[in-house]
Order: structure tokens, then sequence, then C-alpha cells
């Protein structure tokens, strides 16, 4: 990509080491089946697009041998590209993110999921668009054209949906997308966001919004189709659904 290149020589006067690397934090339980189609997929698209990136797995003991796939992995990619990030146990989302970005070496990071329902052929779409806006953000929109969602029932789309409405209204972030987890940051963006931050779940990926737009950091958003996990298990139950409304009152009142 000849922007690429353009912006990395004219940014050189503060060149400096893992500035143009991206790091792909991947989260893992119970993914042996998509592990080594996720990691097929991001090693096509981003060689195609001559990017220098590094995924670290954050892997909490599986009982399906997880750990075991993603060994495999790194004697095929090698150990410079497929980085393992072993835990006891299930420790959740947000604390896989923390202890990935300690591993990371890029300054750049990429959340998100490992069971497919985020496609790597995004990734160079969400890099343009950063070097085009100069921004320290950019998240995956399922609510813009050419966005969209495939393999939920009407029910699942329309949760989403309101919860997103609902969230917007109260909390006027300047995205379309408030509950996506699939996102490109800065690193020491993402680290100050991170630090403040006081949600789980699905409030999390709001609250990073939310906060990003209180210390004005610019995000931009890439339409993105998103498609529900085909193996492994799903659900959405009401206590996922009050906690979330609970969230995002808690944000309303504290911004
Ligand atoms: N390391 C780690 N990864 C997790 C944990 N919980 C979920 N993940 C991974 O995080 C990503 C997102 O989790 P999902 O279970 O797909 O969450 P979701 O997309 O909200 O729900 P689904 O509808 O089930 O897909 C996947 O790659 C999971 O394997 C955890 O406790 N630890
Ligand atoms: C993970 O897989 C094991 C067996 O492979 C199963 O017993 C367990 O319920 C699964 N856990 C989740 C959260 O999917
Ligand atoms: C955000 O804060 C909550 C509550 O303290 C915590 O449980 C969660 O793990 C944090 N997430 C991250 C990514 O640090
Ligand atoms: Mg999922």
């Amino acid at each position: 990509m000849t922007s690429r290149k353009a912006s990395s020589s004219s940014s050189s006067s503060s060149s400096k080491k893992g500035d143009d690397k991206y790091t792909i934090i991947l989260p893992t339980y119970n993914e042996s089946d998509n592990l080594p189609i996720i990691i097929y997929l991001i090693d096509s698209e981003l060689e195609k697009n001559f990017i220098d990136y590094e995924v670290v797995i954050v892997e909490d003991n599986s009982p399906d041998g997880t750990l075991q796939v993603a060994q495999q992995l790194q004697k095929i990619y090698g150990e410079e590209k497929i980085k393992i990030l072993p835990r006891p146990g299930k420790m959740g989302l947000g604390s896989a993110y923390m202890d990935g970005i300690k591993k990371a070496t890029g300054n750049w990071i990429i959340l998100m999921d490992a069971d497919l329902s985020h496609h790597p052929k995004f990734i160079p779409q969400f890099i343009e668009r950063q070097k085009k806006l100069k921004c320290e953000i950019v998240t995956g929109t399922r609510y813009q054209s050419g966005g969209g969602v495939y393999g939920w029932n009407f029910y699942r789309k329309l949760t989403s949906r309101v919860a997103n409405y609902i969230a917007t209204v109260f909390l006027t972030p300047g995205v379309s997308d408030l509950t996506g987890s699939f996102r490109l940051y800065r690193k020491d963006v993402l680290e100050k966001l991170i630090s403040v931050n006081k949600s789980k779940g699905y409030v999390f990926q709001m609250e990073m919004m939310v906060r990003a737009n209180q210390f004005n950091y610019k995000i931009g958003e890439v339409p993105i189709t998103f498609v529900d996990r085909i193996y492994g298990v799903s659900n959405l139950d009401s206590g996922e659904i009050v906690g979330y409304l609970k969230g995002v009152m808690t944000l309303f009142f504290d911004i």
C-alpha cells in the first residue's frame, strides 16, 4: 500500500520501533475450531497488504484444547507472528485485553474476537482509515451503509439495535456502533482508556467510545459485516440486558 509507505516516511521525525506495527489481541476460550481459520485469514489479508503484524493469543486454559492448537499454529507461522499468553483459567475479556497489551510490541492494537464474527479483511481498511483521518481510534460499525449483521434472529437484532439506540440517546458519543468490539487503537490511547474504565461486558466497549470522546480523541468508522459464531455456544440472557442498561445509566451519570 503506497499510502502506508508515504505516511510512515513523512512522520519519520518521531519514527520509533513499533510505530508501523500492528498487534492483534485475540482472546480465546473454547476456540479450537475457529483459531486455525482466523489465523489463516489474518495472515493472508495482512501479508497481502504488506502490513507488519503480530498476533497475541490470550488463552484461558480452555477445556477444548485451544492452547495446543495455538502452539501448533505458532510452529507454522513462527514465534515472531504468533505469541501466546496462557493463563490459568477463564478470567474474562477485559483482563485478557489488559494482559495482551503488556505483551504487545506494536504501537497499534487491534481488538477482535476469535470466533470468526470479525473478518480480518477489514483490518487493512481500518488502517487506511486511520492514516487518512489521522485518528487515534477506528471502530468497525454494523450500523452504517455497507455494514450489517448475519446469523442473528430477529430478537437478537432488535435487542442490539435498541441497546445501541438507548446508549446513543443518553451518551451522544459521535459513533454509530457503541457495543462493537472490532477496533483499532493507538496503544497509549487504549492504555489510557482502560486505566479509567469502570465497566464490564458490552458496557466496556461502550465506555471506551464515550471516554474517547470525553478526552477528545478522534474516532474513525469502517462499515463491517458481523457474522454470528458457527462453532461454539452463544447466549444473551436477561441478566446481561439488565446489566447493560445499568451500565448505560452509570456512564450517563458519570460523564
Ligand atoms: N481469554 C479469554 N477469552 C475469552 C473469554 N471470554 C470470551 N473470550 C473470547 O472473546 C471473544 C468474544 O467472546 P464471545 O463468547 O464470542 O462473546 P460474544 O461475541 O459477545 O458472544 P457470542 O454471541 O457467544 O459470540 C472470543 O474470541 C472468545 O473466545 C475469557 O474469559 N478469556
Ligand atoms: C467449553 O468446552 C467444554 C468442553 O469442551 C464445555 O464443557 C464447556 O461448557 C465450554 N464452556 C464454554 C463457556 O463454552
Ligand atoms: C474494566 O473495569 C472493570 C471493573 O473494575 C473490570 O472488571 C474490567 O476487567 C476492566 N476491563 C479492562 C479491559 O481493564
Ligand atoms: Mg462472539
